[in-house]
């Protein structure tokens, strides 16, 4: 892929929101990525909102502006908002909350057939992987149908525990090798 700080200026912040039902993870996600600990959160009440510079992986140094959108149902029409022309979108699920797959799944497609998020790179992040009861990441694949998505919608499912931060710093990789592979394809329909 060569250099690819090289692709994206330093001083550059990719701008990414992170979506997901109410309690799956993504203020845990957010924080853990942020501080590189485990925070202790509360329900989201609007949003949170944090730069920062990504400290591992193949996407260590690039400058991140994340919008954490509160996913209570009352807060889910701001999702629409929040995730127009973002440079990625990650969403999280919880991986034991067998029960709400369904609705994750309405949310996720709902987001992702709006125009101005067509071809907006997707990482899912099928969190809580530490729990007993977590539903492997090809079920939870399958039950989020991620392979029906709009045809424009490259994605990453990425399996995960926020608490301790294992698998985030892939996610994020996988997330930013999208965005690249996509500002690449952008560019060259646009010489054409
Ligand atoms: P949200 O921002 O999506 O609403 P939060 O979700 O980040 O607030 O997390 C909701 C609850 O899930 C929190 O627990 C949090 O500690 C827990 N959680 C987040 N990620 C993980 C994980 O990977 N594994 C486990 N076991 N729990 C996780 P509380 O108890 O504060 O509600
Ligand atoms: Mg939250």
């Amino acid at each position: 892929m060569g250099n690819i700080s090289s692709n994206i200026s330093a001083f550059q912040s990719l701008h990414i929101v992170m979506l997901g039902l109410d309690s799956a993870g993504k203020t845990t996600v957010l924080y853990r990525l942020k501080f590189n600990e485990f925070v202790n959160t509360v329900p989201t009440i609007g949003f949170n909102t944090e730069k920062i510079r990504l400290s591992n992986g193949t996407a260590k140094g690039i400058s991140c502006h994340f919008w954490d959108v509160g996913g209570q149902e009352k807060l889910r029409p701001l999702w629409k908002s929040y995730s127009r022309c973002t440079d990625g979108i990650i969403y999280v699920v919880d991986s034991v909350d067998v029960d709400r797959l369904e609705e994750a799944k309405t949310e996720l497609h709902k987001v992702t057939k709006f125009a101005e998020n067509q071809g907006t790179p997707l990482l899912v992040i099928a969190n809580k992987q530490d729990l007993p009861k977590s539903l492997p990441v090809a079920e939870i694949e399958k039950q989020l149908a991620l392979h029906e998505l709009t045809p424009s919608t490259t994605y990453h499912i990425q399996p995960a525990c926020a608490i301790i931060g294992e698998g985030l710093t892939e996610g994020m990789d996988k997330l930013y090798e999208m965005i690249l592979k996509r500002r690449k394809s952008l560019k060259q329909k646009k010489k054409r």
